[in-house]
């Protein structure tokens, strides 16, 4: 699957949040919790260098519970690391504390120096879709940012202030130019990262589909009682995309499929398994 992940407007957003950066006191990188590893974004970890940083998994609603819990104490190992749901509040009244708390002692300085104590500001960068406008909204108690279920909807960057000690700057989601590994390339299209329009719809359903039948079989019984043997054909069949002649409308069937997966309505995923 040859996919065009880094279309111009990206490129220009990782130049604005390269400017950025320097106002910036502390940057949450976002990533998707179905993704803990996948969906951190190694262009990013290059251009924080030692900045202060909280990583932070959204969307915990979506993902498995189990494997929350195993990748939040392994990257706790290189930094403070929550675990949120931005549509549905779980984890977010941590946030402030946690920034509060990598700040103290810089709060402190400025204290001791006279300097009058201004607001933290703090960037939320991450991948496209991963829920930073969300996350915001929910922050600030209003849906000020733009979302939106597809990559790409935040454009410019925009400062918030989400607290009186705190401002954050929301920022569009960046991805990076080459995936090394072609199965990280796959994750981030299952989980909506990437464009649907350049996505191979049918070959990434039938990769996720041989995820869930290694790894949660139960979840696709809602389809078939032979788990095993389900292809797009029989996810069509149950789902009604038939054309005339009674044959299957595969494209059909993986779109709903995917947007099941997407969802959640399938159950709670994690693509990133055992921590390397
Ligand atoms: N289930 C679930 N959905 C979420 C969560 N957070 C965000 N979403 C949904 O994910 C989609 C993307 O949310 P946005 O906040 O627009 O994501 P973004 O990171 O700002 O996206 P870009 O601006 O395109 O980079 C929307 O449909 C949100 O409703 C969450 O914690 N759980
Ligand atoms: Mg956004």
């Amino acid at each position: 699957m040859s996919i065009q992940w880094f279309p111009g407007h990206m490129a220009k957003a990782k130049r604005l949040l390269v400017e950025q950066l320097r106002w910036v006191d502390v940057v949450i990188e976002l990533g998707d919790a179905r993704l803990p590893e996948s969906s951190r974004n190694p262009l990013l970890q290059e251009m924080l260098g030692d900045k202060p940083k909280i990583v932070i998994l959204n969307k915990v609603d979506l993902a498995d519970p189990y494997w929350t819990e195993i990748w939040t104490r392994k990257l706790r190992q290189s930094s403070p690391v929550l675990a949120v749901s931005a549509t549905g509040g779980a984890g977010v009244g941590k946030i402030v504390p946690e920034v509060e708390r990598l700040m103290a002692h810089k709060i402190e300085k400025w204290t001791a120096k006279g300097i009058r104590a201004r607001s933290i500001r703090v960037m939320i960068a991450g991948i496209p879709n991963c829920g930073k406008s969300s996350l915001v909204n929910n922050l600030i108690g209003s849906a000020k940012a733009k979302t939106g279920n597809k990559p790409g909807v935040t454009r410019g960057n925009q400062w918030i202030r989400i607290h009186d000690r705190v401002e954050l700057l929301d920022t569009p989601g960046l991805l990076w130019p080459k995936f090394e590994d072609p199965e990280v390339g796959r994750k981030l299209g299952a989980v909506g990262a990437i464009r649907d329009e350049v996505l191979n719809l049918e070959e990434l359903s039938l990769w996720v589909l041989e995820h869930l039948k290694e790894n949660y079989p139960e979840a696709l019984k809602r389809y078939t009682e032979d788990v095993q043997g389900l292809d797009l054909e029989g996810i069509g069949r149950k789902r009604g995309c038939l054309v005339k002649g009674g044959q299957v409308d595969t494209l059909k069937a993986a779109q709903i499929f995917i947007r099941e997966f997407r969802a959640g309505s399938l159950g709670k995923f994690t693509l990133d398994r055992t921590p390397k």
